[in-house]
């Protein structure tokens, strides 16, 4: 501890000087001071009591016990709503139930020690103790939830699952994606700067999990914010236990389809926001881009490297001092200026934009915030003050809706001086420390609630005052809002990156169950630094994980600051024309995974996929490296370096080689030979891909291997807060080796492409029809079936 400590003074007096070293002694000591005398201590546990009586009606019931009452209702068919209040019962945080006035009516039958309410997609039963076992509707065993101990502030509980469970979710999670066996802490944490696999907890926590054999799958959310922590069988095998430190005991149980649990889940917590295109290539990051002159000869470099390029980040290296919504003069003149012309080249700029305001009362944002009360208190009733980049800060308290807006506002100015997107960092709140939590005293007093229950969502109203002003105006863009802190919901507003990983082979591997957990935890848009932040990796490492990420929703490549530069031409060749390879592949394929966001804006199932999505019998493969993008392609990652051959398992049916469509696998596992050149990807067969080559629109027909009937939605858009849309409606047919393509279109977005091509991969046919809605496909210029000779009418 002392020698740790005396590390750490060493390291922040070399890093920071003096004056900031000294002021975050005084902050870690003023920490926790105030939370030795403010913070409230637990009380003892007590019991929900005898059952008085129960209050049974068409849409809930009440079971009246000593000292709590639990509700059940129906909020959506397949959504229970569970809840428990007590005289201790706290204010909401987040409160998703109350959108839902209606309610569901439910079936109740009572029996002499429990009462059961059923229906089509569940069968729970309340026992008279207040324990409640959730059955499916046909009456197979999901789980227990015994009856909560409550302290004066939170409570535990204790859930029995089937044995052979796999429990994934929670968020942002270094570990395999079934986490069972795990101990977690529900708290959004700064890493310190790096982390690799087994760190937690880390940067986006949310109680949210899916718990799945490979016969059903059922979902759980506990709407409550506060600190929490979640032994997984860690204790006893088959139980969850969880101890949540305030709030209140409310939670949903989602059953059905993992469609129809998405679904649900979408509309109780809400959907992904649907981002501009533009958002969805390649972008430039790295912390250490000091001018102006600095950012344009990367902008260059990118032009003379014929590589594709949507966005530079900045870092916070742009501002005057650390000054949020100000940009240093000196080394960024006309900021304006430099970001029309980036655009020009159909370059974006980002800037990060961190919560802490500078302590200076001189700054515009710090008197603002101190005459409108808008900062996070102290117990006592003062600006807190806590170290972060611009030395000592107060924090803007986003969980008050005044507080929101004069936020959001702040985003105009960055618009006008020409800036398009928004990285928001530091948002778990982080304040740099000595020892302890990095963070804001637990005891500290927000708008609603103490920092112990409003820390973990200060990351989600930061969002959400960013996404509101970005998305007021119907004629701008859409807004690109990357987070780095997040919790459930948070996906209206926001996407996610893993934050500061290791430059290491494990951690690009864990990348892929973080990426994969966060899917499946409501996050859909998500990446992570390409090569790591933190470290400097090999060449090959590096062309590893840009393969990679170049089939995951979120593809930016970033590093700390002084490590050696990593723009894609630094690596030379081979690499270079193997990463422009990768880079390309995406932004061909940018029609069909604009199509992948759009559908999960609509459906709020995630973009990245892990294979049990597509076989439940492969649920408890919680180590398996491939994943599926959208619905029609799967990705194999490699892993390891210098690897020469990979097993990739293919579930379900027949795939094509999406890199050479000659080549169709029926085996659900094969064994391939690697180069460096690409990763492995694979089409599923009887899918449609839609594709642009140099403003070709490519219509990609992978043939199924018997007759049947496949279907592609493809959606283009203006991007804009009101948008223009148009979706194209493919249908596919193969019966009898005929082949029939039909194609409608719907909405008036002019989407640009120069001309049509539909291609024709796999099994002979000896006809194709194509016939469109007129509008559709009057420009289809070419159909190719580079395996078949074939008359083709178009039509
Ligand atoms: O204390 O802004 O995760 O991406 O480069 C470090 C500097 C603050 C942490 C982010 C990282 C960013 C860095 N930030």
């Amino acid at each position: 501890m002392i020698n740790n400590l005396v590390n750490k003074i060493t390291s922040a007096l070399e890093f920071f000087g003096s004056e900031q070293t000294l002021d975050m002694v005084q902050y870690t000591l003023l920490r926790d001071s105030l939370d030795s005398r403010y913070l409230k201590k637990d009380s003892d546990f007590f019991s929900p009591g005898q059952l008085r009586r129960k209050e049974i009606s068409d849409l809930k019931v009440d079971y009246v016990f000593e000292n709590a009452v639990l509700t059940v209702k129906l909020i959506l068919p397949n959504a229970l709503f569970i809840s428990w209040s007590t005289e201790n019962s706290s204010e909401q945080v987040l409160d998703f139930s109350s959108g839902f006035k209606e309610g569901v009516k439910i079936n109740v039958t009572q029996e002499d020690f429990s009462t059961t309410i059923w229906n089509d997609f569940m069968r729970i039963i309340v026992m008279d103790n207040g324990d409640l076992i959730i059955n499916d509707s046909a009456g197979n065993f999901l789980r227990k939830d015994s009856a909560p101990l409550f302290r004066k502030q939170g409570y535990s509980q204790k859930l029995e699952i089937r044995k052979e469970s796999a429990i994934m979710g929670f968020g942002e999670k270094a570990f395999p994606l079934n986490l069972r066996g795990r101990r977690l802490k529900l708290w959004n944490r700064d890493a310190d700067g790096r982390y690799g696999p087994g760190a937690d907890p880390l940067y986006v926590n949310s109680p949210v999990y899916l718990d799945g054999t490979a016969s059903s799958i059922f979902m759980t959310f506990h709407e409550n914010t506060s600190e929490a922590f979640f032994r997984i069988g860690e204790d006893e095998p088959n139980t969850i236990e969880m101890d949540f430190s305030g709030g209140n005991d409310r939670y949903y149980v989602i059953f059905g389809s993992i469609e129809d649990i998405y679904l649900s889940y979408g509309k109780i917590t809400g959907f992904p926001n649907l981002p501009p295109v533009w958002s969805l290539g390649f972008h430039q990051s790295r912390w250490g881009y000091m001018t102006s002159s600095q950012i344009e000869e990367i902008a260059n470099g990118f032009i003379d490297n014929d590589f594709p390029v949507s966005a530079i980040h900045m870092d916070i290296d742009y501002m005057d001092g650390f000054r949020i919504f100000t940009f240093d003069r000196t080394r960024f003149p006309d900021i304006r200026e430099m970001a029309a012309n980036l655009k020009s080249k159909g370059i974006r700029l980002v800037t990060i934009i961190d919560p802490g305001i500078k302590w200076d009362p001189e700054y515009f944002m710090y008197k603002e915030g101190i005459d409108g009360k808008r900062f996070v208190q102290t117990p006592e009733g003062d600006t807190l003050k806590a170290p972060v980049w611009p030395g000592l800060s107060a924090f803007p308290d986003f969980s008050s809706e005044d507080v929101q807006k004069w936020w959001g506002q702040k985003y105009d100015f960055m618009l006008d001086s020409g800036i398009s997107g928004f990285w928001h960092d530091m948002n778990e709140p982080a304040a740099f420390v000595l020892w302890g939590e990095n963070t804001l005293p637990l005891s500290s007093v927000h708008r609603k609630g103490s920092h112990r229950s409003v820390h973990n969502v200060y990351g989600y109203f930061m969002g959400k005052a960013a996404h509101d002003s970005l998305s007021r105006d119907p004629e701008r863009e859409r807004p690109f809002i990357l987070s780095r802190a997040g919790f459930a919901g948070q996906q209206k507003y926001t996407w996610f990156w893993t934050g500061d990983t290791d430059s290491s082979w494990d951690e690009l591997r864990q990348t892929i169950f973080s990426a994969l957990g966060m899917s499946l935890s409501g996050f859909p848009y998500i990446g992570s630094d390409i090569g790591g932040f933190w470290g400097e990796p090999s060449p090959e490492l590096f062309t590893r994980w840009f393969q990679m990420a170049a089939f995951m929703p979120f593809f930016r490549t970033h590093s700390g600051k002084d490590f050696r530069p990593r723009e894609p031409w630094q690596f030379g060749q081979p690499y270079l024309d193997i990463l422009r390879n990768a880079a390309k592949t995406r932004y061909r394929l940018m029609p069909y995974i604009y199509s992948a966001f759009y559908q999960s804006h609509k459906s709020g199932q995630p973009v990245m996929r892990p294979l049990f999505w597509m076989d439940h019998s492969l649920i408890n493969s919680s180590d398996a490296e491939e994943f599926l993008l959208g619905e029609n392609l799967l990705v194999a990652p490699v892993t390891k370096e210098g690897l020469e051959s990979i097993t990739v398992t293919l579930p379900g049916c027949g795939w094509y080689d999406f890199h050479d469509p000659s080549v169709f696998h029926k085996e659900p596992m094969i064994t391939m030979p690697l180069t460096l050149e690409r990763i492995p990807v694979f089409v599923k067969e009887g899918s449609i891909i839609p594709t642009l080559h140099d403003n070709r629109l490519h219509i990609g027909i992978y043939l199924p291997h018997s007759d049947s009937e496949f279907t592609f939605t493809m959606y283009s858009d203006d991007s804009k807060n009101s948008s223009t849309s148009r979706l194209d409606h493919f249908y596919g047919k193969l019966s009898s080796g005929e082949l029939h393509l039909s194609w409608r279109r719907d909405g008036e977005y002019d989407f640009q492409y120069s001309a049509v091509v539909v291609e024709i991969f796999g099994a002979p046919v000896t006809a194709i029809s194509v016939d469109s809605d007129g509008k559709a496909a009057s420009n289809v210029v070419e159909v190719s079936s580079p395996f078949n000779e074939m008359q083709a009418k178009i039509g």
